[in-house]
């Protein structure tokens, strides 16, 4: 019988950690309230944001007159150069999560936006600063409707499931950790 509670003490600890690690996954909205729009100055939002691995941007705009585009360098963000566009999203309302630590670059698709500012870069901490601190979400975008915008990720994959596996391994560690310290005090 004792068994049976010590299983479910472990149940109950993993169970912990894996809701724990989920609302350590924050959704940036990008350009907060005013949204993904050329009158939205985002380097100061940008700077306003901490970034972390695994965490989301929600990109809200009014579909067909915006789209968002990520480009692959610093000097084609810089100049405004959307043909060597990496990935291509539309629709009005993007998700794009930020799998590994790094710098992404994102502009509007449609012509003389990106000139006008529309525009954000987003620099992505690396993962051993994520502990903990959640930055604060805009209540509005709690909606996690994860539009068409799956793309971007995929084309990360290999790099996100080796962080995935390293969370992991954190994660089982603390596990063990707990279950072993409740066999010796028990
Ligand atoms: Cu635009």
């Amino acid at each position: 019988m004792e068994t049976v509670y010590k299983f479910l003490f472990a149940v109950l600890i993993l169970a912990t950690l894996v809701v724990e690690e989920a609302a350590a996954a924050t959704q940036h909205a990008v350009g907060g309230s005013q949204g993904w729009d050329e009158s939205t100055d985002f380097t100061t939002w940008a700077s306003g944001e901490k970034f972390n691995v695994g965490d989301q941007l929600v990109f809200k705009y009014t579909s067909g007159l915006h789209s968002v585009v990520e480009l692959g360098s610093e000097s084609a963000y810089k100049s405004c150069d959307i043909s060597s566009a990496v990935t291509s999203l539309n629709g009005g309302n993007n998700v794009v999560k930020l799998t590994k630590p790094g710098t992404r670059y994102f502009a509007c698709g449609t012509s003389g936006h990106c000139g006008q500012g529309m525009k954000v870069k987003i620099t992505t901490a690396a993962a051993d600063a994520s502990s903990g601190t959640t930055t604060s979400t805009p209540a509005s975008s709690s909606s996690p409707s994860s539009a068409s915008s799956s793309p971007a990720s995929t084309s990360t994959s290999a790099s996100a499931s080796a962080t995935a596996f390293v969370s992991h391994g954190a994660l089982m560690a603390t596990l063990l950790l707990a279950i072993s310290l409740f066999l010796v005090l028990f």
